[in-house]
């Protein structure tokens, strides 16, 4: 053997870099479950059999293609346990002259081949993800010399670099110069979010996923996680994910059909009865490598251009593809190790049962959205930051508790992307790299962008318990002027906070206390 190539389970293509100049008659692949990788986190089921269904299948297609795979199944008698187990048994057994990797995309995953690296004296050749359109490098450059890091500005600069969008701007197209035309955007603007917030009517059905038959592999593998995990969180027999390239695109393409058009005005809206709205539900497989990301953008900027959707809705999803996604990859390799020890607000509450079992509360937004997140592994992007993770940070959970329920619950969590949105995007605890301000919120704007209140036990126009009869004032209400009480040193500064504050303001002081007193009953209630 040659060199033996290390693939992954996030590593799912055939254009992933370690896999270039590939020499199929010298060279072998390798490619592991290990239980390590099941036990890191809380994996929901269908995560598990999402991942290593997609890897047998991707070992299968390669081994059809000419290469040759050394593959371990997860129950395999001599599965050493581990990545690094795995990849020491063969490189004793075959000497390679060289192993090949693609960067891993977290970092303890990092950290655990540079220690072997270390530890074997072998040679370990650690190629970038160019699936990613910024580099490191260029990341780097973009931090360099800046107070803020606005995604806004980051993205302008994905915008210029992909050409996505863009159009040569008319006063240059007049004069011919040899030099690179100068872009602008698309209709004039960069962003059209404001025009992206629509609440979704009663009347308006989403249609159906696209439901693909499961192949035996995945039957297979279902069935090897019912045995193995049978506590971890999550349903399973509904399983009704992509696992191969092919799959995914055509859950891509029936959401270029079905749901594109709608994407834009419902993308932040919340129904009860809704579970994936107009979303293209495709995160995971970009994440994994069934689809890439660039390629997804493209598309959806063809459709536009071929009028199948309005220019706000293209640059909408577009902007999270090569915009939120790249940005938060950025900030997740910038900051690491130290983000992960970030907590601005010194949280230390335990996390709730009732994000394991949403019969345990009578918050019906957090009862719906733990319900969807069992079910499907899966919830939006709204649900994440303004449901489970705003009362996760109103509530003062310690920030490493709330990292691991995400890492765990979501078929698309990887911890590159989920840390920077979770501590970063939904709790603050990052102290700003990423959100100018904490997306904190009342029941108001849970009220306002859903429909869950109507079916709440709690009562989202009353803001605390004291001197009622009925104790059922929504909590998110008095937790929210809590956490503003609380942290008034910390943000009274936040100019984007200035309103909340001014509010706070008003307040008498017997407002203030029935606050801080309904926060605590609640805090005692709820044991955390
Ligand atoms: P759509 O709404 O259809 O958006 C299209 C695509 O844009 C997504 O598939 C995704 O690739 C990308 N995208 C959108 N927003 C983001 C973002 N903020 N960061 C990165 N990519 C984005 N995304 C993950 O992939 N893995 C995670 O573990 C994850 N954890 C999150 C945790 C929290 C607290 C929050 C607030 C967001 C998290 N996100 C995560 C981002 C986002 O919620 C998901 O990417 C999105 O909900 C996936 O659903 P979709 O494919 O239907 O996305
Ligand atoms: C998430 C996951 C799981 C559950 N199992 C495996 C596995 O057995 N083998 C594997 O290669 N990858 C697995 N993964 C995905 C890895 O955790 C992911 O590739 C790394 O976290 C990347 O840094
Ligand atoms: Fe959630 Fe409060 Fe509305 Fe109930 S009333 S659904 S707890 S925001």
């Amino acid at each position: 053997m040659r060199n033996l190539i290390f693939i992954l389970g996030d590593q799912l293509s055939l254009n992933i870099s370690s896999l270039q100049e590939f020499d199929k008659k010298l060279d072998a692949i390798l490619m592991a479950e290990v239980w390590d990788e099941t036990k890191y986190a809380p994996h929901h089921q269908k995560k598990i059999v999402f991942i290593l269904s997609a890897m047998r299948q991707f070992k299968n297609y390669l081994q059809e293609n000419g290469y040759k795979v050394f593959y371990t199944k997860l129950d395999d008698e001599d599965n050493r346990g581990s990545f690094d187990g795995e990849l020491l048994k063969l490189n004793q057994q075959f000497k390679p002259k060289k192993i090949i990797l693609t960067e891993p995309s977290e970092y303890r995953v990092l950290k655990l081949f540079n220690d072997f690296q270390e530890k074997n004296k072998v040679t370990l050749e650690i190629r970038n993800d160019d699936r990613f359109i910024c580099s490191h490098h260029e990341f780097a450059n973009f931090v360099k010399d800046k107070k803020t890091l606005l995604l806004e500005n980051f993205y302008h600069q994905i915008r210029k670099k992909t050409k996505i969008l863009m159009q040569e701007s008319p006063k240059n197209s007049r004069k011919k110069t040899t030099s690179e035309p100068e872009l602008k955007p698309v209709g004039g603007k960069w962003n059209y979010d404001k025009d992206n917030r629509q609440t979704m009517p009663a009347d308006i059905n989403p249609p159906k996923i696209l439901k693909l038959k499961n192949s035996p592999i995945t039957l297979e593998v279902i069935k090897m996680v019912k045995k193995n995990f049978p506590n971890n969180f999550g349903e399973i027999d509904d399983f009704n994910l992509a696992t191969t390239h092919h799959e995914a695109n055509l859950h891509f393409e029936d959401f270029l059909q079905n749901r594109l058009k709608n994407f834009g005005i419902y993308q932040d809206a919340m129904r009860e009865d809704v579970d994936f709205g107009f979303h293209s539900l495709i995160s995971m497989y970009i994440n994994i490598g069934l689809l890439d990301a660039l390629t997804c953008a493209k598309k959806v900027e063809e459709e536009y251009l071929k009028g199948s959707c309005e220019l706000a809705c293209a640059e909408g999803f577009i902007r999270q593809i090569i915009g939120w996604r790249e940005y938060i990859r950025g900030i997740y390799w910038h900051f690491m190790p130290k983000y992960r020890e970030l907590n601005y607000f010194n949280h230390q509450r335990k996390l709730p049962d009732f994000y394991w079992d949403e019969n345990k509360t009578k918050m019906n937004c957090l009862k719906t959205v733990v319900r969807q997140t069992r079910l499907n592994g899966y919830s939006h992007h709204i649900q994440r930051l303004m449901i489970t993770g705003n009362f996760a940070l109103l509530a003062e959970i310690n920030p490493d508790e709330i990292d691991a329920w995400y890492l765990g619950v979501y078929v698309d969590a990887f911890e590159w992307v989920e840390m920077p949105n979770t501590r970063g995007m939904a709790i603050y605890a990052d102290g700003g790299i990423v959100a100018s301000k904490p997306y904190c919120s009342s029941g108001n704007y849970i009220n306002k962008m859903s429909n869950f209140c109507k079916n709440c036990h709690f009562d989202v126009k009353k803001t605390t318990n004291e001197n009622s009869l009925v104790k059922n004032a929504c909590p998110f209400n008095y937790l929210y002027w809590n956490f503003l009480i609380k942290n008034e040193k910390l943000l009274k500064n936040n100019g984007r906070l200035f309103y909340p504050y001014a509010n706070l303001k008003r307040k008498s002081e017997q407002e203030i206390s029935a606050i801080k007193k309904s926060a605590q009953k609640f805090f005692n209630d709820i044991k955390i």
